[in-house]
């Protein structure tokens, strides 16, 4: 008998294309989660995507995703899945092996993304081969269905010629589904459980006090205009950079951190417990992304307590170049093996670099980096904010280059000085008369002494500043702007306590941050 290739048929392989790969993608979350989230396929081609990503591409993204990038990555990556799963459908009517091959292709590509990731182990390779396997099985099985004649019922019934045994193959596709369903719901809950120690030792974590108290945060530090950041960024707001595609849940018991390397005298591996007894420091910070655009969202104020990192390390017997130590670069590793590389010097300079325990008086959520993460005043996130710390090593710059230092971005990158006008929005039409324009402006570790807003390119007028809470966080302002209808630009400046004004020169983020001054145009209504 030969089989007609009716329209229908192919619509019905390329669903079950489509359900083959769906059981596959199920199979490997669920293996990953005996071996690690992060080796499920689309977490681990998302993650070697994103280490490949050229910095200019990244910038690209983010810029036009803003922190929906690794969503709009994933779906991506789903796409790219999906139309490889259709094609496989279309294909295994003719020929299954060829279609099995494209599965197995599939699972090679998924592990082989899996062990290029940092930090990988030989077990990262088995999700993806395993999806592999599972989809080109279910393929077979439904395949097999559409290209069988359906069973006669009737004694001398028809057999078309042609037919397919559509009853067969849909209870196949109803029967993987529901089995694929019910095991991503498995797997989801699995999930959960796999990082119940984590959850359970942070909700059992208790912050000590700290030793040295940060004063009350000035009651005029926050003029509270609508429309304007808050002085301290609740977590929900406070943004996210970072490369994982999972977010990791470490467990604090089991959690440690290694601290060695060029002039370490005394090394020392650490728990949790042993940082706490330490004394523990209090101290706002903010901290801000060397990707943030002038005006950009990546930047937030927090309520940092920590050990200082200066401490730790003269216990450990290194002294800063300054004083003859042998390494100038610090290179911190997070669990998920994102490397960033800090100046020893700034470290050790006196400032409040801290590995933080807690955030606003909670410990520090997973997605800040719980248990412990860095945060030094003054210096981008990129160069020294790491979290899920896992490791300390010092070196030189001339021998290493951190991650993002690889992906062209500069060895050093203390903040720029920037200010950002909140309110009125660019959409904003306010009404004519009195209008608060207001927003942040921030120079940590130097502070700021002025900021400065002027109308249509006229002379600069000097903005209220609020109180300030030291020179490591930002600082809100407002200027009253009698406005006049029509269509207005509006631009602000800063200027740091060493006197510094902030440059009016529009450089793009790469490779150590954007300059130039903050403009917002408006429609003043009459
Ligand atoms: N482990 C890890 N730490 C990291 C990053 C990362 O990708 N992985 N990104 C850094 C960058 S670029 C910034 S700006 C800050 C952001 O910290 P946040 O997400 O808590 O705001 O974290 C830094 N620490
Ligand atoms: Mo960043």
């Amino acid at each position: 008998m030969t089989r007609t290739r009716t329209p229908k048929r192919y619509a019905l392989a390329a669903l079950g294309g489509l359900l083959a790969a769906f059981a596959g993608l199920v199979l490997a979350q669920l293996v990953a989660v005996a071996v690690r989230p992060e080796a499920a396929p689309l977490a681990a081609v998302g993650g070697a995507v994103v280490d490949r990503t050229p910095a200019a591409v990244k910038e690209w993204a983010v810029r036009q995703f803003g922190t929906d990038d690794k969503l709009v990555l994933t779906l991506g990556i789903g796409a790219v899945l999906a139309a490889a799963a259709v094609a496989a459908g279309l294909l295994a009517v003719h020929h299954l092996p060829s279609a099995a091959s494209l599965a197995a292709a599939f699972g090679a590509l998924g592990a082989a993304a899996a062990l290029s990731r940092p930090e990988a182990s030989w077990k990262d390779a088995l999700p993806s081969p395993a999806g592999g396997i599972t989809a080109a099985g279910v393929l077979y099985l439904l395949v097999t269905a559409l290209n069988r004649p359906p069973p006669r019922t009737l004694p001398g019934g028809s057999g078309r010629i042609g037919a397919m045994d559509r009853r067969g193959f849909g209870r196949l596709a109803l029967a993987t589904l529901v089995v694929s369903v019910g095991a991503g719901y498995a797997g989801r809950r699995l999930g959960a459980h796999g990082s119940a120690g984590a959850t359970a030792s942070r909700a059992g974590l208790v912050l000590p006090r700290p030793a040295v108290p940060a004063p009350p945060v000035p009651a005029g530090a926050d003029l509270r205009i609508p429309g304007t950041a808050r002085f301290l960024t609740p977590d929900q707001e406070f943004y996210r950079v970072d490369t994982a595609l999972v977010v990791p849940r470490v467990d604090a018991d089991s959690w440690r951190l290694d601290i060695h390397g060029d002039g370490v005298a005394r090394p020392l591996t650490l728990d949790l417990r042993e940082l706490l007894s330490r004394p523990l420091v209090e101290h706002d910070i903010t901290l801000t992304c060397v990707s943030n655009e002038v005006g950009g969202p990546y930047a937030g104020n927090a309520r940092w307590l920590g050990v200082r990192l200066a401490d730790l390390l003269r216990e450990a017997g290194v002294r800063p170049p300054s004083q003859g130590g042998p390494a100038d670069q610090l290179v911190a590793r997070s669990v998920d093996g994102m490397t960033l590389g800090t100046p020893v010097e700034a470290v050790m300079d006196g400032r409040e670099a801290l590995l933080a325990v807690g955030m606003n008086g909670e410990p520090l959520s997973f997605r800040h980096g719980f248990p412990v993460r860095m945060v030094v005043p003054g210096l981008y996130g990129y160069v020294s904010a790491c979290k899920w710390l896992r490791e300390l090593r010092l070196t030189t710059f001339g021998a290493y280059d951190a991650y993002w230092v690889r992906r062209s971005w500069a060895q050093r990158a203390p903040v720029k000085t920037q200010s950002r006008i909140d309110t009125p929005r660019a959409s904003a039409e306010p009404a004519a008369g009195r209008v608060a324009v207001a927003g942040v402006a921030w120079a940590q570790h130097r502070g700021i002494a002025r900021v400065e807003v002027r109308v249509d390119a006229g002379p600069w007028r000097e903005a209220r500043l609020a109180e300030a809470d030291g020179d490591d966080t930002w600082r809100q302002w407002v200027w009253f702007w009698e406005a006049a209808p029509g269509r207005h630009v509006l631009e602000v400046r800063a200027t740091d306590r060493t006197g510094a004004v902030q440059t009016g020169e529009r450089t793009g983020t790469l490779p150590d941050g954007a300059t130039g001054w903050h403009s917002v145009a408006v429609r003043v209504r009459s």
